[in-house]
């Protein structure tokens, strides 16, 4: 197991909006370079669901076991060491299996959910589990009330979790929906993460647009608190020539009609965005988003890959920050 420890050397605050695998190696960059406590991570449920009965929040526990150091290196999601005692037994009676809950990663489930039962909320419940985890890191569900992606596809509504792994993310989607969002109440302690004056960067990792940031983003309150906050916005592309680095979001820009590529990225953030950070080898691009554009190498394989990332939008939301002060 490696064991993630922030080393210290890059100062501020930094806020990171992230969702699952693709994402949580970004937020792993900044956590490693920032100093101890500096970094809360703003993560994505829009992918919970329950089941076999069981709270499962797939993004905010691959954040967490990602910062934990433990996270299933193969699959980026679970816990590494895993066995799958639980998953056979289950079998063996004609339970449902298609959703796979290792050994370990069933005993944070188990105790999320009771938790949540005894009337605790996520924020408290994620705070201790992270606590003791070891992490020196904020991670902050966008909301502690119940928000449900629905992928609208050529086989109808789809729950999400039943479109990405039930369905391998195979139909051809139309659209989303956020249910429950609309209702639904920001982390009651996000708004004052975003709002804090020391505050460096806020950095929307390369998640998929589509169903891992616009959940996040269709909270009321959270767009409207990032537009408010001071501090650059820089996001960075999922897309990097023509695909996605991980996951679904190219084979969902082309079914939905659109070029993937990570200009569109810009301009669907286009509102909220300071600055963009793309891949070297889609330089030629810079110039057509909307915003300054950064060209950096995105495509994180090791631990240093996810430092070097992480500085290169550190320095550039310090440039942003500075150009923005003289102007
Ligand atoms: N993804 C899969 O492709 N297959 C699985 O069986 C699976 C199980 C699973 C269990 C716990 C957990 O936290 C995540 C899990 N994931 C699985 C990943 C997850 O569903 C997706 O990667 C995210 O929701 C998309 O960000």
């Amino acid at each position: 197991m490696t064991s993630h420890q922030p080393s210290g050397e890059e100062t501020g605050n930094v806020v990171a909006l992230c969702g699952g695998v693709g994402g949580a190696k970004l937020a792993l960059g900044l956590y490693r370079v920032l100093a101890p406590d500096r970094l809360t991570v703003i993560v994505n449920t829009g992918d919970d669901f329950e089941p076999l009965g069981l709270h499962v929040s797939p993004d905010l526990d691959t954040v967490m076991y990602t910062l934990a150091g433990i996270a299933n290196p193969e699959t980026g999601w679970g816990r590494t060491d895993e066995t799958w005692s639980f998953m056979q037994a289950l079998a063996a009676l004609g339970g449902e299996t298609w959703f796979r809950l290792g050994d370990r990663d069933l005993a944070t489930h188990v105790e999320r959910t009771r938790r949540l039962a005894a009337g605790d909320s996520l924020t408290a419940i994620t705070d201790e589990f992270r606590r003791r985890l070891g992490i020196r890191a904020r991670l902050l569900p966008m909301s502690d009330d119940p928000v449900r992606t629905v992928v609208h596809s050529a086989q109808g509504p789809l729950p999400f979790q039943h479109y990405f792994v039930k369905l391998a993310c195979a139909p051809a989607v139309t659209g989303f929906e956020f249910d429950g969002a609309a209702t639904a109440r920001p982390n009651p302690v996000l708004h004052d993460a975003i709002a804090d004056p020391r505050l460096r960067a806020i950095v929307i990792c390369p998640s998929n647009p589509y169903v891992s940031v616009d959940p996040m983003l269709a909270v009321p309150g959270i767009f409207e608190a990032l537009d408010a906050s001071a501090a650059p916005i820089i996001a960075v592309s999922p897309i990097v020539g023509g695909r996605a680095i991980k996951g679904p979001a190219a084979k969902m820009m082309a079914e939905l009609g659109v070029t993937p590529t990570p200009a569109w990225v810009a301009e669907h953030y286009r509102a909220l965005l300071d600055g963009f950070v793309l891949d070297r080898i889609d330089a030629d691009m810079i110039g057509r988003p909307p915003v300054p554009c950064q060209a950096a190498p995105t495509v994180m394989t090791s631990l240093a890959d996810r430092e070097v990332l992480a500085r290169e939008v550190l320095r550039f939301a310090d440039r942003l920050r500075r150009h923005d002060q003289a102007a």
